[in-house]
């Protein structure tokens, strides 16, 4: 969070994490396309030595004050692959929110879970746990065939029980569910904060 009281704005930043290829991008893709150019920013994606990977996304979107100050949200990406480990570190510095997007293929089970590990560890750094942060997982590629049941998957990643949606990032079809959820959460949770008025 950074407050930006010259502009009378506050920001806050969303990280969109999770294995490599889970549709992270393809999420915010999705919601650059839809959003008024009016209140966004570009599209800003760093192209790394591989191929199809993106680096990361930036956007930031405007929405109605919020009491007296004007939100801004960043919604950032993080590369999947296990080389980009310190990119992944470095993304997540001063995130207020996140939203995991899981890849539901029965093949990528333990890629989720070795992501959301790794998460947990990036975030130990930032002295930040999972069980007393906003976050939400978002269950992608239900379009496809041999995908882990949500009974499956909730009991697997969603140890904490956070809101969590069903996805097919290629439509479209639940990416705003998500992205609302994880704004409203964390706006509540900034509200919540001591000392900080919003
Ligand atoms: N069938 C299907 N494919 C998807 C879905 N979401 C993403 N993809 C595809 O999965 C691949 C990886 O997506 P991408 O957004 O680049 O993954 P990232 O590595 O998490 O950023 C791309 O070919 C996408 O088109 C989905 O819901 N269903
Ligand atoms: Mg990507």
């Amino acid at each position: 969070m950074f407050i930006n009281w010259a502009l009378n704005e506050i920001h806050l930043k969303i990280v969109y994490y999770g294995p490599g290829l889970s549709g992270k991008t393809t999420n915010l893709e999705f919601i650059y396309k839809k959003i008024d150019p009016k209140i966004r920013s570009e599209l800003v994606t760093l192209k790394t030595r591989e191929e199809r990977t993106i680096f990361f996304d930036f956007l930031q979107l405007e929405f109605g004050k919020i009491q007296n100050k004007i939100p801004k949200f960043s919604l950032y990406t993080i590369p999947g692959q296990s080389y980009y480990a310190e990119s992944r570190k470095v993304i997540l510095n001063g995130v207020d929110g996140i939203v995991f997007v899981a890849d539901s293929q029965k093949s990528r089970m333990m890629k989720n879970l070795e992501s959301l590990y790794d998460l947990e560890m990036n975030l130990s750094e930032y002295r930040i746990t999972l069980d007393q942060f906003p976050w939400v997982i978002q269950y992608n590629k239900r379009d496809l065939r041999d995908i882990e049941s949500i009974e499956t998957m909730q009991d697997k990643l969603n140890i904490y029980r956070v809101p969590h949606f069903e996805a097919v990032a290629t439509n479209g079809a639940g990416v705003f569910a998500t992205l609302k959820s994880i704004l409203s959460t964390v706006v509540s949770s900034i509200q919540k904060r001591k000392g900080v008025s919003v």
